[in-house]
């Protein structure tokens, strides 16, 4: 038998048979940037089946154009325990608890780890609706297709994935709390957009408001700074690690684990 085929036919089989599981998940995480890859690993290790759908080929959002593409982002010491949980190696540079990480190395371990909890990350996927139910208005999943269908601007139906738990991990877009509010016509939800830089209050701000949009969704990372106008913080990333360990804190308790 040719080899082409067979590399064909395994690529074909196992994806589809993997996805085919998948369509069932626990818990939907929407955007591969640090708060979602954080989320995606705490979940996991609760044994919760957990994927993030990433539109792009690749993972880390945000985090590889660091500050102003210099390789280098701040966290700072309220992170130290995490940098810890995903082996991320740090430098500390001010006796104010102020630590310098690797780009490259923050983005990869963290989704390393994510991936060695169990969580599975599927590139090139794009969410593009929310599967709903009404009284209460419940998120039950999303529908997404691939990436590659949108950018050629074909007409193509997509697929739905269903979950307990749906994270709105999209960063500064916030693009499913958006969905939410524009096409379920939800009176009492407004998306304010974020504020101008205030870093400090940004990064504490960000953590408290992390947790469940309606029921079904929650929001963590920049998505929550969109949603509640909060304030921005630039390069600086243990709010968005703190806030993927609490939003996986939150549905870990909604969900009984
Ligand atoms: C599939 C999607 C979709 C979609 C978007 O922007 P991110 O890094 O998000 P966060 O919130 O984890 O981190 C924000 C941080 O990177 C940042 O920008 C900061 C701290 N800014 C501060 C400041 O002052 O500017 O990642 C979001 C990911 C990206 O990879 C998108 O491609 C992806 O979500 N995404 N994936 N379907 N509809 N929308």
């Amino acid at each position: 038998m040719d080899l082409e085929l067979l590399i064909s036919r395994y690529i074909i089989q196992e994806s589809s048979r993997e996805l085919a599981e998948l369509l069932e998940s626990d818990v939907v995480i929407v955007g591969a940037g640090p708060s979602g890859l954080t989320a995606a690993k705490y979940l996991a290790d609760k044994k919760l089946k957990t994927v993030v759908l990433e539109k792009r080929l690749s993972y880390g959002g945000g985090i590889g154009g660091g500050g102003s593409l210099f390789h280098k982002v701040v966290v700072d010491k309220r992170v130290v325990d995490i940098l810890k949980d995903f082996d991320i190696r740090y430098r500390e540079v001010d006796e104010r608890g102020i630590y310098v990480v690797d780009t490259a190395e923050l983005m990869s371990k963290l989704a390393a780890k994510a991936l060695d909890s169990g969580a599975k990350i599927l590139f090139g996927v794009e969410v593009e609706d929310l599967i709903v139910r009404e009284n209460p208005l419940t998120v039950r999943g999303v529908v997404f297709k691939w990436s590659a269908i949108s950018l050629a601007g074909l007409h193509v139906d997509p697929l739905f994935m269903t979950a307990r738990a749906v994270v709105d991990a999209t960063g500064h877009e916030a693009s499913l709390i958006n969905i939410l509010v524009r096409k379920n016509k939800i009176g009492d939800i407004t998306v304010r957009g974020e504020r101008s830089a205030f870093a400090e209050k940004a990064e504490r701000d960000v953590v408290e408001y992390t947790g469940r949009v309606v029921p079904g969704l929650y929001a963590t990372g920049m998505a929550v700074a969109a949603l509640h106008g909060l304030y921005r913080m630039g390069p600086i990333f243990s709010g968005m690690l703190l806030s993927g360990r609490k939003v996986a804190e939150v549905i870990a308790s909604d969900l009984g684990v």
